[in-house]
């Protein structure tokens, strides 16, 4: 049976990955960060006790920073494939945090590389490049495919063109199988609360259950091709199946305003909106609430826009044409947005129904100074 390392697993796509992984029988071995606090929630349902014999979930301390640690563990489990899906993944943090997310985007890919490299694990271990839309940036084609030239607008973008190249370099130079999956926005339940696609599916469900009264975006005229992640990470492991490592493009193909993510996400809890005003003066009221469970007022004001989450530079269009991979992996994907839409809202309606239990029952509030 095949050992995978994936780098990352605390993430969304490596908990889905995890588990996918696990289900076609692989042994699994996770690279995580130490934290203060337990950052597991997402793979806590894969948990094995290590101490049970035979244990195909494995968990390892470690850092994309650090090399010493990475060659180390690379040696230890020898892996058959390398999913590197460690990032600092957020593309607005990335202007706060330029030289750490180089560091951990760009040079962690070269380590990873490198390791196997030293190792002389390239005839053995296949590597998967966390590649992504964002290198497209600027946009010079629309939709964007594998020929498509990159024009990175953030440091983000631009470590993980560092990546991606690295990536291709090693490939060529040493033969070592690496591929770039060059994956457009996906999102899940387990989306992290500050992307916008769950920022805005959990604010939807806390409104709707009188939790909050209104929250903030910014630019919402920025238009993102969003799939959902379970489909994605299925294309990951398929693409280091083929023959020959090559680069490839992983999207829907259909393209959504930010705007209408919110409106969608606000109409599965029987919410209409209208957006009033342009540009920093933009915002929604309810215009309708048709849902039995739900009471909002109509006329209330649900939503503004804030510039302080507007970005130095934005990406404003990405559409992705995965032409090669659904022709050559047959790639498809199960869920469309208003599926992946009803798939977030449900789970973020069951979650902030269980804060509203709580703070009902009166244990909302736990202060450790008092
Ligand atoms: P997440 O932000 O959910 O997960 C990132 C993971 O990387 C987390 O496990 C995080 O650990 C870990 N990590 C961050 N920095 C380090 C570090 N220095 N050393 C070790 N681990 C680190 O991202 P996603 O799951 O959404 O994305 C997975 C990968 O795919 C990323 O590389 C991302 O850039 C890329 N990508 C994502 C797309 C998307 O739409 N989701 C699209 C295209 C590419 P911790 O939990 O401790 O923070
Ligand atoms: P993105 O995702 O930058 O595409 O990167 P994000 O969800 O952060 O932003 C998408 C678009 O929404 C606009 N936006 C906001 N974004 C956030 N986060 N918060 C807001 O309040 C807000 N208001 C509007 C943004 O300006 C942007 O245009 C994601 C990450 O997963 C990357 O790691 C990955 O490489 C790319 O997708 C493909």
């Amino acid at each position: 049976m095949k050992v995978a390392l994936i780098t990352g697993v605390t993430g969304q796509d490596g908990a889905y990955l995890s588990e996918f992984l696990l289900k076609k029988g692989y042994t699994v071995h996770g690279l995580k960060r130490r934290s203060s606090l337990l950052n597991t929630d997402r793979i806590d349902h894969l948990y094995e006790d290590p101490h049970v014999e035979n244990q195909r979930f494995i968990l390892h301390y470690g850092d994309m920073t650090d090399s010493t640690n990475l060659t180390r563990l690379i040696q230890e489990i020898m892996p058959d494939e390398i999913y590197n899906l460690a990032a600092m993944s957020h593309v607005q943090v990335s202007f706060e945090m330029p030289e750490y997310t180089g560091n951990a985007d760009g040079l962690g890919t070269l380590r990873i590389l490198e390791a196997v490299r030293l190792l002389g694990l390239e005839k053995k271990t296949r590597i998967y490049q966390a590649s992504t839309s964002e290198l497209y940036g600027k946009v010079q084609e629309v939709p964007q495919s594998e020929t498509t030239p990159f024009y990175p607008r953030s440091p983000y973008a631009v470590a993980k063109m560092y990546a991606y190249w690295i990536t291709v370099n090693y490939r060529e130079a040493y033969g070592i199988y690496a591929c770039n999956g060059i994956l457009f926005n996906h999102e899940s339940p387990i989306r992290g609360e500050t992307f916008v696609t769950r920022k805005i599916t959990r604010a939807a469900a806390r409104i709707a259950l009188g939790l909050q009264d209104k929250f903030y975006l910014g630019n919402l005229d920025a238009k993102r091709d969003w799939g959902h992640a379970k489909d994605y990470v299925r294309m990951m492991w398929m693409i280091l199946q083929t023959e020959d490592a090559e680069d490839w493009v992983i999207a829907t193909g259909t393209t959504t305003p930010v705007r209408d993510f919110v409106r969608m996400a606000f109409e599965e809890v029987g919410i209409m909106l209208e957006f009033k005003g342009e540009g920093v003066e933009e915002k929604a009221f309810v215009v309708s609430c048709s849902h039995p469970q739900f009471q909002l007022e109509i006329g209330k004001e649900v939503l503004s826009v804030d510039p302080k989450y507007f970005r130095p530079t934005e990406v404003d269009l990405l559409i992705g044409d995965a032409t090669k991979a659904k022709t050559k992996l047959g790639w498809e994907c199960q869920y469309d947005l208003q599926d992946l839409v009803k798939d977030m809202m449900k789970s973020d309606v069951k979650l902030m129904q269980k804060d509203q239990y709580l703070k009902d029952g009166g244990y909302d509030t736990l202060n450790y100074f008092e």
